[in-house]
């Protein structure tokens, strides 16, 4: 089927902290997109500096490794049409206090580096990330009752 794709989502240590994991994952669960793989991980910081390596130069990285290395965290494998985009908008914008209302971050979360979630922005991150954080064996591909809602013709 066209365009079905895969997106790697983290759930953050504040949304741990502050039990708020149920409600995240809720989100996207309700959206109809299919979940192919989840685990609870801590990450190490080896692991930070590749996953952020965009952001190895910013005053705050260390703060961003430091925070993201508080508790474990939920990581999630998230299947469906045009997903890497659609995941991007329930998350919302990185600032949680310019995201838009009804939005993960916006809804949820008011600073950063503590905003919630982590979401592949494009398909080829979203392909490297899966493989940072999954092992083949650890994706599934199977078949739900809803999958004809939500994937393909759509009835
Ligand atoms: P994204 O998570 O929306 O893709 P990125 O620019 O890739 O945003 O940044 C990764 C993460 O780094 C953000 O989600 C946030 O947790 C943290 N971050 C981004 N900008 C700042 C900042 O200015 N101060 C502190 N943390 C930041
Ligand atoms: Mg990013």
């Amino acid at each position: 089927m066209a365009n079905i794709e895969r997106s790697l989502v983290l759930i953050k240590p504040d949304a741990v902290q502050r039990e708020l994991v149920g409600e995240v994952l809720g989100r996207f669960e309700k959206k109809g997109l299919k979940l192919v793989a989840l685990k609870f991980t801590s990450i190490d910081e080896a692991t930070l500096e590749e996953h952020y390596g965009h952001l190895k130069d910013k005053p705050f990285f260390g703060d961003l490794k430091k925070f993201m290395m508080q508790t474990p965290v939920v990581a999630m494998v998230w299947e469906g049409l045009g997903v890497v985009d659609e995941v991007r908008k329930i998350v919302g914008s990185t600032n949680p206090r310019e995201a838009d209302a009804g939005t993960i971050r916006a809804d949820l979360s008011m600073n950063v580096p503590s905003n919630m979630v982590h979401a592949s922005d494009s398909l080829e991150s979203a392909a490297i990330e899966i493989k940072r954080f999954f092992d083949d064996v650890e994706l599934f591909s199977y078949e739900k009752l809803t999958d004809r809602f939500h994937f393909g013709e759509g009835i």
